[in-house]
């Protein structure tokens, strides 16, 4: 599959070389009377979970988030299981984690001095602005956002894509407080020639070279004038914390987590569709059409991401647990859709040959996830499998096995099932 040299550069971790690390987690491992079985097989950066709590690998990982599973340290990736998002708004330590470069020091300590988000570009008054002038500015906003990482599911493609092996958890419902961007941006004049928009972190690209951004993405002017459009300093009732963007983040509610960017710096108002990291080539986009699973598409049949799919969890119980026979037993999870409404979710024990309707409740506010919530009887002892399956406004429903390939493994929004067993 052919890949920029600059995405390739950022699969690799820049403290440890690959090697030595390796060797390292396998005298690890061994040490521990567990020898990992395909140990030549571990992706670059990724550590095996049961080393990760202990070993003191993971420098950059703090202690708040060790609930969550890691996938790799440097750049910092971590899901969350799916029985930690049971809450409604998910806390601060439970939200995944998704990290292309390192974080910030400002953001490690906290520290706003120096700190300004320039608005530049398409503007008929660019300027850069302080926090202080943010906050006195404009009305206040808050609103709580289901946030997905476009490769979350990336796990169950096959053949397999480069990136990291999300499974479930890469998305979180937590509640964010800023401004609009809309109004920010109107009070500068955007000019009829504006047709995207480019943010700018502060984050360092991996090889530490000043000259290289790990990620600079964007949405179209309409997505960026949108009401539900955040610039957030909140999050939960805390200001954004080290891994999510301190000070300033973008919120672009239903559209790939990666749109909203973190420990913002500049955004450039763009007269064409935005062309920095991980905008082109195959990043964050798919085929136009449907394509045979492993085929070389190319770049002029990718389009990108926009609105993402429908989908749920079930987020109780956990998968695996045994029940007494003849207790009911509630099921429950949260729905979710780019285009801001669910309006069923079903679930099936069965292997989806009949279906129960949940009880939906209606999200707090449009693109918060909506939790759902069921009780079923298991008839009799054995195996169950609990299948849940979210249907949109549109009518769009949850596919029951991976939906149609791609070549980088986005948006893989296949039915969740989770095992029980009735004793
Ligand atoms: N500056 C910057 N913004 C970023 C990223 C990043 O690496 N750097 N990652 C993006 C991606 S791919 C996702 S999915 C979300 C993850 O947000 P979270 O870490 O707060 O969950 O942030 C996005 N914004
Ligand atoms: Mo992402």
């Amino acid at each position: 599959m052919p890949y920029t040299r600059q995405e390739k550069e950022n699969s690799q971790p820049a403290a440890m070389n690959t090697l030595t690390k390796r060797t390292f987690i396998g005298r690890l491992l061994t040490s521990l009377g567990a020898p990992v079985v395909f140990l030549d097989r571990l992706p670059n950066g990724v550590i095996p979970t049961a080393l990760a709590q202990e070993s003191g690998l993971l420098d950059d990982v703090p202690d708040y988030k060790k609930q969550l599973t890691i996938l790799s340290d440097r750049p910092l990736n971590a899901e969350t299981p799916a029985h930690l998002l049971d809450d409604s708004i998910t806390p601060n330590h439970l939200h995944f984690v998704r990290n292309n470069g390192h974080i910030p020091e400002r953001a490690k300590k906290q520290d706003l001095t120096g700190w300004g988000l320039t608005i530049d570009g398409e503007v008929e008054r660019p300027r850069t602005f302080t926090m202080a002038a943010l906050k006195r500015e404009f009305p206040h906003q808050t609103a709580q956002i289901t946030l997905e990482c476009a490769g979350n599911g990336r796990a169950g493609y096959y053949p397999s894509a480069s990136g990291n092996q999300w499974t479930l958890g890469a998305v979180g419902c937590a509640r964010y407080s800023g401004i609009r961007l809309r109004d920010l941006l109107n009070t500068l004049g955007v000019r009829q020639s504006a047709v995207y928009i480019g943010y700018y972190g502060e984050d360092p690209h991996l090889s530490r070279d000043p000259n290289k951004h790990p990620i600079s993405r964007g949405v179209p002017i309409e997505k960026a004038l949108d009401p539900h459009t955040l610039l957030a300093w909140e999050m939960n009732g805390q200001p954004l914390p080290k891994e999510h963007g301190f000070p300033l983040r973008l919120i672009c509610p239903g559209w790939p987590g990666s749109t909203s960017g973190k420990w913002l710096k500049r955004i450039w108002v763009r007269d064409q569709v935005h062309d920095g990291t991980k905008m082109t080539g195959s990043s964050y986009r798919t085929p136009t059409h449907p394509v045979e699973p492993g085929e070389s598409v190319p770049e002029s049949d990718m389009a990108i991401i926009e609105s993402m799919p429908v989908k749920s969890l079930i987020t109780s119980p956990k998968t695996g647990i045994t029940t007494p026979q003849g207790k009911d037993i509630e099921i429950r999870g949260h729905a979710w859709s780019g285009s801001g409404d669910v309006e069923r979710v079903d679930v099936s024990y069965d292997f989806g040959a009949t279906w129960q309707t949940t009880n939906l409740s209606s999200a707090p506010n449009r693109y918060a996830w909506q939790r759902w919530t069921c009780q079923i009887n298991l008839p009799k002892k054995g195996y169950y499998e609990v299948w849940a399956r979210a249907t949109d406004s549109q009518g769009k429903a949850q596919p029951m096995i991976v939906p149609g390939w791609n070549p980088k493994g986005y948006l893989n929004n296949a039915m969740h099932r989770i095992a029980i067993k009735v004793s």
